[in-house]
């Protein structure tokens, strides 16, 4: 990586097999998604080859430990996501929800029994993963779901709608979240169950290279073991959030890291005015405003990575990072697209892909405003959330 964009030398605090995550997830993204993403963006596909390869390469819940998983610290998944948003928003959603949405809660909450039907075959790339909490109605206050789960006999029937859920309409498994007599409960539901049915939702102007669905339980008929165990109340859905949160922290660098380099690359070449518009003293602020974010943000990740792995991390310090990194990846974005000029609105060049998809990484995972309020909150003790 060239000074420019490791400007603070970050790579030395980083130990050889971390080192060594990175490189490989780098030179994945090289190889095998930047030759195509442009048209896996423009014809709204994720072409799901792709799990079997991220699988293989020990990316799929990568910091989760035995049931096939590599068992990495946190600071090599953060270094993974970042790596593969640099090359797509949509690919590092792919890997989040598989590894931190639908595995890790089989993992953390789910019986022997369920971590070995589906945990190494997911670790693998083989059965693909959805998580299944928000509702048409309930997007950022999701205690408030409709989705029931009843007990009939020794079963349990599932009815209500699930909506906006990545990996949905390509899924084998559906992590499902109803309320039950007991509280919120967590399901694990194999999509071919009869009463589980999925639409994808078209029309989607960021995100594109990821399939994200709408999920319909009427009367989904379970076995009384597809229940995780372990969990009952928001506490289970909401401890997930934290996993995939922290790898968007992450991520969303990798996101910015793209467009820097895109708009530091142009700066140099284009001339206007008989010089390269870099020369320019308002084309130096832009890139050096990115690079401040940039870095700020890179090492802000590796903090709390390292503080993850000292299993220190609160939810409130990972509202911090989602909030600050994804912010701050998307004005990057937006400045980089200026500095692109009309080239900056074409599929041609990475950056405007990027900005589109980082308007929904900003709303998933908990909207800029709900981790404001996480922090309001933890600030005063004062909730206003309503
Ligand atoms: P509240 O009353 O505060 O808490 C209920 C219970 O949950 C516990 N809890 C947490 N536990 C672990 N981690 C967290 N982050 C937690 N937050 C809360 C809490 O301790 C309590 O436990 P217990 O045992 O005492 O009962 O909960 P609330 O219902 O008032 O919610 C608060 C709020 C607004 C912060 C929460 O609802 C929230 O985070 N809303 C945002 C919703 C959201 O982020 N949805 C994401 C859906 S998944 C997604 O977007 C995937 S996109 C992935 C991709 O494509 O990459
Ligand atoms: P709303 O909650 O309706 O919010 C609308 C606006 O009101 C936002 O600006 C919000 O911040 C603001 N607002 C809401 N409440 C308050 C308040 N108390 N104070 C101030 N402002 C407030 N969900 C899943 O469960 N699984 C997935 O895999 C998944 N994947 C997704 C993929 C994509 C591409 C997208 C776009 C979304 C995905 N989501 C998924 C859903 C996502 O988590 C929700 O969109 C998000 O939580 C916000 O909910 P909402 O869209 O209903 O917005």
């Amino acid at each position: 990586m060239t000074t420019e964009l490791d400007f603070l030398d970050l790579d030395r605090l980083l130990s050889e097999e971390e080192r060594l995550i990175r490189d490989t997830t780098r030179g994945f993204v090289t190889d095998k998604v930047l030759p195509e993403v442009a048209g896996w963006f423009e014809r709204g596909e994720f072409p799901r080859e792709l799990a079997k390869e991220l699988g293989g390469l020990g990316l799929l819940g990568m910091h989760l430990h035995g049931y096939g998983c590599a068992g990495t610290n946190a600071v090599s998944y953060g270094l993974a996501a970042l790596e593969l948003e640099a090359g797509d928003s949509g690919l590092r959603s792919f890997a989040s929800v598989q590894g931190s949405l639908a595995m890790f809660p089989i993992w953390r909450y789910g019986s022997e029994e369920q971590k070995q039907r589906w945990l190494p075959r997911m670790a693998a790339g083989e059965v693909i993963g959805c998580f299944g909490l928000t509702e048409p109605d309930f997007g950022s206050n999701p205690a408030g779901m409709r989705t029931s789960a009843r007990r009939d006999g020794g079963d349990w029937l599932l009815n209500g709608t699930k909506m906006w859920i990545t990996n949905g309409g390509i899924a084998d498994v559906a992590v499902v979240w109803a309320r039950a007599d007991e509280g919120v409960l967590g399901f694990l539901v194999p999509t071919d169950t009869p009463g589980f049915a999925t639409r994808d939702i078209d029309r989607k102007l960021s995100l594109r290279a990821s399939v994200t669905s709408e999920l319909i339980l009427d009367d989904c008929r379970l076995p009384g073991d597809a229940v995780l165990p372990e969990v009952h109340g928001m506490r289970g859905p909401l401890s997930c959030l934290n996993e995939a949160r922290y790898g968007i922290i992450w991520g969303a660098m990798g996101a910015a890291r793209a467009c820097f380099a895109s708009a530091l690359a142009y700066a140099t070449t284009r001339v206007q005015f008989d010089r390269p518009i870099g020369g320019f003293q308002l084309t130096q602020q832009k890139l050096a405003d990115m690079l401040v974010e940039l870095s700020k943000g890179t090492l802000l990740a590796l903090h709390l990575g390292r503080m993850k792995d000292d299993g220190r991390l609160t939810p409130e310090q990972v509202s911090l990072g989602k909030l600050n990194n994804v912010r701050e990846a998307l004005q990057i974005a937006r400045a980089a697209r200026t500095i692109l000029g009309a080239n900056g609105v074409t599929l041609e060049y990475p950056v405007i892909r990027h900005a589109n998809n980082l308007e929904s990484v900003l709303t998933y995972e908990g909207t800029s405003e709900i981790h404001s309020l996480i922090l309001g909150q933890a600030l005063t003790g004062l909730d206003a959330f309503q």
